[in-house]
């Protein structure tokens, strides 16, 4: 049985109405990116930087248009076109190609969705021969949620900078927008901290089966983060506590209950370790941490963990995660937490991530707060396509690429609809891998699934549909150097 064609085009995440025109636009070699607005400048830099090296084209980023622009790219704001939101985007193609948007950030949507548009062949880092034609028609495209996520686990094992801002700009080719940064655990603390400096000299030198770990500066942070903003990805950092802090209580034992530092953890066994609650010098280094991870993350989000506090007493656990929820809001973010905070008392603006407790994600709903859903059976790249596969764990099952695709947020949870949920999150922990390698062969082609997810309305969405698309994007990525697992689920290009 042959497969029918890709749906036309092979856009992932798929966009919200497609109307397809006959005939092609050219992308010629004197074309010029006209960017209307100033604001828009950045967006079409962007743009240009990847469209050069494959067209081999000038392509100057011009402010008004002196003359016709037929032949160019413009990207255009129009404030008040409210039914595009803030990420959204029209995307028309004639005699030439427009870009309009409310905000900047719907423009680089919308320059993403232009890039699959274009041949395989603009992948290439290297001139290569044209001609580079477009489909005629109109996009009009927009998400269905405002958080669409992605968690790296640095702390089991480290990324460096450089292998997160290629993440980033996967992330950003397939129109996430929230970089969940694990920043610290058992393993390794990972951020550098001027008033606790220990935490770096001491627990970030090590990682999982003994490794040599490592940790970000925070100068190192803040490239990341602004790598992240231009892209319209915010950086969420996560400090877990007060559980999975072994490697903060190796750098002070006076954090322990019992004042003494321990030796560093290089296993993967999780609920061990608790920060001393009654202690008034352990709320200080909340606050210290806090604050001066909050400094350097512009985005209104700061997650503070709170899983698997199983050596915890449960109501010190409970007033410790209401006293963290003030810190944090002192220091001017959210409070996101990992469903387990939801026994606490939490404010309507804190969030709360769902990963396996259906009434816990319940408990936070009903006391107001929005869920972000990373359901460990769906959501979770760590876990084996099947029991075969080389890397990943399996405590939640196995997760083929359709699990990956073929779930709907408002329906997962009973109890839990469409409004309770902000969005999705694909979360990467880092037990079992520790270099690029690993990380490509379970977070792609995964991942994409979950961006759509994310993105595109539920009504018209397929995995017999998806399946196709998604085999469309296999020399993509392949261009772009990453070695995704090739699942025998998806008709591979
Ligand atoms: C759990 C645990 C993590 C593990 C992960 C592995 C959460 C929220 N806490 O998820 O420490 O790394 O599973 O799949």
């Amino acid at each position: 049985m042959s497969d029918p064609a890709p749906a036309f085009p092979p856009l992932i995440p798929r966009p919200l109405a497609v109307a397809p025109e006959r005939g092609a636009f050219e992308l010629g070699p004197r074309a010029r990116i006209v960017a209307v607005d100033a604001e828009a400048a950045d967006v079409g830099r962007l743009l240009a930087r990847m469209l050069r090296p494959p067209t081999g084209y000038a392509l100057p980023v011009v402010a008004a248009p002196k003359a016709a622009v037929a032949g160019a790219v413009v990207l255009a704001l129009v404030p008040g076109d409210r039914a595009l939101g803030g990420e959204g985007y029209r995307l028309r193609v004639d005699d030439r190609i427009t870009i309009a948007a409310r905000r900047p950030a719907g423009l680089f949507r919308g320059a993403q969705t232009l890039r699959q548009l274009l041949p395989v062949t603009v992948e290439s880092t290297a001139p290569v021969p044209g001609p580079w034609l477009v489909p005629r028609g109109t996009i009009h495209d927009r998400p269905r949620f405002a958080w669409r996520g992605l968690m790296l686990d640095v702390a089991r094992h480290f990324f460096g900078v450089t292998e997160v801002e290629r993440l980033i700009d996967e992330m950003a080719a397939y129109k996430l927008n929230r970089l969940h940064l694990h920043l610290t655990d058992d393993q390794g603390w990972r951020i550098a901290i001027r008033s606790w400096p220990n935490l770096t000299r001491v627990g970030s030198g090590t990682a999982v089966g003994g490794g040599q770990g490592g940790h970000y500066t925070q100068r190192e942070l803040a490239r990341i983060v602004a790598y992240a903003r231009r892209r319209f990805v915010d950086v969420v950092p996560e400090l877990d506590m007060p559980g999975h802090v072994n490697a903060a209580l190796a750098s002070y034992g006076r954090l322990a209950a019992d004042g003494v530092a321990p030796a560093p953890y290089t296993g993967i066994d999780v609920g061990f370790s608790s920060l001393a609650l009654q202690r008034a010098s352990t709320y200080e280094f909340v606050d210290d941490v806090v604050r001066e991870v909050a400094a350097l993350t512009p985005g209104p989000y700061l997650h503070i963990g709170g899983d698997e506090a199983l050596s915890t007493d449960p109501d010190e656990y409970r007033v410790f995660v209401e006293r963290v929820q003030r810190i944090v809001r002192a220091h001017g973010k959210r409070m996101v937490g990992w469903e387990e905070t939801s026994r606490a008392r939490l404010r309507r603006s804190s969030v709360v991530q769902h990963w396996h407790d259906a009434a816990l994600a319940r408990r936070a709903v009903e006391q107001g707060a929005k869920l972000v859903l990373s359901p460990a059976t769906r959501a979770y790249l760590d876990m084996k396509y099947k029991p075969s596969f080389p890397l990943g764990l399996e405590w939640a099952g196995t997760t083929s690429v359709r699990d990956a695709y073929d779930w709907d947020p408002a329906t997962l949870l009973e109890g839990v609809g469409e409004h309770d949920v902000l969005g999705v999150e694909a979360a990467l922990w880092s037990e079992t891998f520790a270099d690029r390698a690993g990380l490509d062969l379970l977070a792609f082609p995964r991942l994409l699934g979950l961006a759509e997810v994310g993105w595109s309305p539920s009504a018209g969405r397929s995995w017999r549909e998806y399946r196709l698309r998604l085999a469309a994007h296999g020399p993509r990525l392949s261009a772009r150097g990453i070695g995704f697992h090739p699942s025998p689920e998806v008709p591979w290009a």
